[in-house]
């Protein structure tokens, strides 16, 4: 028995000198806090880099300002996130090209099977911004947050929103609450998922919304309040893989409206596309004349999807044009643009219309 109790009492004399010690060492050399995100931020260009010659001008260049820059107005972002930068383009994002988009995916996708990379922000110009969201939201293989960010000023100018921009999208892009959510919009306090954002004014702040379902949820206080998920197909769960790809198949837009002719689908077949998607009036409707020239293009053997130029409302089957009896896809939510990248992504894998038509269902 006494040798059970001076083994006890030799125990508890080392647990009471390691707890002495543990008391000694400064607080700034104890275990560091639990560490912080790690965001990667690819630049690309646009206002939000961009530089006007005085806070008053509306004039600025866009595409000017290095990531760096941008950085070092928010310097507060230090506290919530260890962020790494690139400048991976830069560009006025009206420039925006497929070839930049198959590396932009490529570049991601390697950063995020990082384990310790939790997120990554792409900066961006506006006007191409959402069919980039929409490009990634379908080809980004991994449930870690993409955010992109933006402005509509440049940050020369009174009221510039960048900074903000930049900072809420790289919170987002750290924050748990944000995996899963497929790629996102941050700007003017709101996340906007890619499967619909729409930008919907050419000089607004807040000029990017979700037409059909509405934001996904905002950023305030400093994290992303979610309020809803997309149903969409996104991201992790695509069935698309670029990873071996340098181009896509060449897909056209072609718009209908009073008087359309079948000019410019008789240009995209010559050109040699491979898929047209009509930017029809209504329901995705387009005159007798471009109609009948869709038809002998389906012939041809190009693929032709119905959307619609109606910025809210789906483009439907079973309506107006018999899609079976044509050979036709109806685009249903994606606008004519979304259209496009889903039909270029859908050409890597079928020219079947019946299975370009499922993924225009899920997708
Ligand atoms: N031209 C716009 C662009 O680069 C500027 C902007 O709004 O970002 O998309």
């Amino acid at each position: 028995m006494g040798q059970i109790w001076r083994a006890y009492g030799r125990l508890l004399s080392v647990w009471v000198l390691v707890a002495l010690c543990g008391s000694l060492v400064p607080e700034r050399l104890r275990a560091a806090e639990p560490d912080k995100p790690v965001v990667w931020v690819l630049a690309t260009g646009g206002t939000i880099a961009g530089q006007g010659e005085s806070q008053v001008a509306s004039a600025y260049k866009p595409g000017t300002l290095r990531v760096e820059t941008l950085l070092n107005a928010i310097p507060e972002i230090a506290e919530v996130a260890e962020v790494r930068a690139e400048q991976f383009a830069q560009i006025a994002s009206q420039d925006m090209d497929v070839a930049t988009w198959l590396r932009l995916a490529k570049r991601i996708n390697a950063l995020l099977q990082e384990p310790q990379v939790a997120g990554v922000v792409v900066t961006h110009g506006t006007d191409t911004q959402e069919e980039t969201a929409y490009f990634l939201n379908l080809t980004v293989k991994s449930e870690k947050p993409v955010v992109m960010a933006s402005a509509m000023r440049p940050p020369s100018a009174l009221g510039a929103d960048g900074a903000r921009n930049l900072y809420q999208a790289i919170v987002c892009a750290g924050s748990a609450q944000a995996v899963g959510q497929g790629v996102m919009i941050v700007m003017d306090d709101k996340i906007i998922g890619a499967d619909d954002a729409t930008k919907v004014s050419t000089l607004e702040a807040g000029a990017f919304q979700d037409p059909d379902f509405g934001p996904l949820g905002l950023i305030y206080n400093g994290r992303p309040i979610f309020s809803r998920h997309s149903l969409k197909r996104h991201t992790a769960q695509s069935e698309f893989d670029v990873s071996e790809l340098d181009s896509l198949p060449r897909v056209e837009v072609v718009s209908s409206y009073a008087g359309a002719t079948a000019l410019f689908i008789h240009a995209a077949v010559q050109a040699g596309a491979r898929g047209i998607v009509i930017a029809g009036v209504g329901n995705g409707n387009m005159s007798a004349e471009m109609l009948n020239a869709a038809a002998s293009a389906r012939e041809q053997g190009v693929a032709i999807v119905r959307s619609s130029r109606i910025m809210r409302g789906p483009t439907t089957q079973w309506n107006e044009v018999d899609d079976d009896a044509l050979g036709f896809v109806a685009s249903w939510y994606a606008n004519p643009y979304r259209a496009r990248i889903l039909l270029m992504l859908a050409l890597t894998q079928t020219e079947d219309y019946r299975e370009i038509q499922r993924m225009f269902r899920q997708y």
